[in-house]
């Protein structure tokens, strides 16, 4: 089954009267009812964006030794590859870096392709202009006021998940990514093709999403529901091997800087509805991570209160 995601219309953002007002209330009900939503006219050329696909494509296609030098079992490096899932049955792998701000952790970028710096450098800071405006719309559709973070969201970081799935051999459902959920407040997704299923929240039936050319996917994260108090849901999705082509996505996650903490807003907290998630900052998701191996708990159940230890 396929589903058609809420629409923002981003240029509408822009303006000062009830259409700001009328499109606050669909990104309100989208972040409430399912956890994502896609967006148009958000400003971005069709060449910027081909150019990170395809600068993320020439850089999974480079001879081995160029992207193994990156391999590395520490999670917190700043620039870190990983194909240990190619070839069995999960088969992505990926390339992870930080992005903002830029002129610091450029350097560590991968050389190859050469083109890969301007162009994913070029993606990077224009998502993170569109994230910015959206978290500015969330902040204000729950209620809190645009400025509500005042500069932290400025100054929190933006994460890049460069994803590499080979085609589908078999017939039937291959996952390329295991269900899960996004840490930080909100992830920006674009894919090279379908692939993307979210699962929905009310039926927990996989829906594949069908993804217009020049729209963005966004999905709210693990920050992004305890922040709002369980108002907003972070959602599940995985990504399933295509039948008729390779597919590389990019993932930008936004959030508040590495050791910053979260917490429910005390705005949405009352005697109806108490705080419902522990603190915790992307430092301690990344903390979280290695100690469960087991995959068989998420994080935003680990910060629920009352949840077991
Ligand atoms: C991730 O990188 O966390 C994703 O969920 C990627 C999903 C996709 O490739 O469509």
């Amino acid at each position: 089954e396929s589903m058609q995601m809420p629409v923002i219309d981003f240029s509408k953002l822009q303006q000062t009267d009830g259409s700001r007002l009328a499109v606050i209330r669909d990104v309100e009900t989208a972040c409430r009812e399912i956890g994502c939503f896609q967006v148009i006219n958000h400003g971005i050329s069709k060449s910027v964006m081909e150019g990170a696909l395809s600068a993320a494509n020439d850089f999974f296609e480079s001879p081995a030794e160029s992207k193994a030098m990156f391999t590395s079992p520490d999670i917190t490096k700043p620039v870190r590859y990983d194909c240990s899932n190619e070839g069995i049955n999960k088969s992505r792998s990926y390339l992870k870096h930080y992005a903002h701000p830029l002129e610091e952790w450029i350097k560590f970028w991968p050389r190859e392709p050469p083109s890969y710096r301007i162009k994913m450098g070029q993606y990077a800071v224009e998502i993170r202009r569109v994230a910015l405006c959206l978290m500015h719309a969330i902040l204000q559709s729950l209620g809190l006021g645009q400025a509500y973070l005042g500069t932290k969201l400025e100054e929190g970081i933006q994460l890049l998940a460069v994803n590499s799935y080979p085609q589908s051999t078999q017939t039937g459902v291959t996952l390329g990514l295991d269900p899960h959920s996004d840490y930080g407040f909100i992830t920006i997704l674009l894919p090279s093709c379908p692939g993307l299923e979210v699962m929905d929240p009310k039926t927990k039936v996989w829906m594949s999403v069908l993804q217009p050319e020049d729209t963005l996917h966004v999905h709210i994260g693990d920050h992004l529901e305890a922040l709002s108090n369980g108002k907003y849901r972070t959602v599940v999705h995985r990504a399933v091997l295509n039948s008729e082509n390779s597919r590389v996505s990019i993932a930008s996650i936004h959030g508040l800087a590495m050791n910053e903490k979260v917490r429910s807003a005390e705005e949405l907290v009352d005697e109806q509805n108490p705080a419902m998630y522990k603190e915790s900052s992307f430092r301690d998701f990344l903390d979280f991570l290695p100690s469960n191996d087991t995959k068989n708990k998420s994080y935003i159940d680990s910060l629920r209160i009352g949840a077991a230890e």
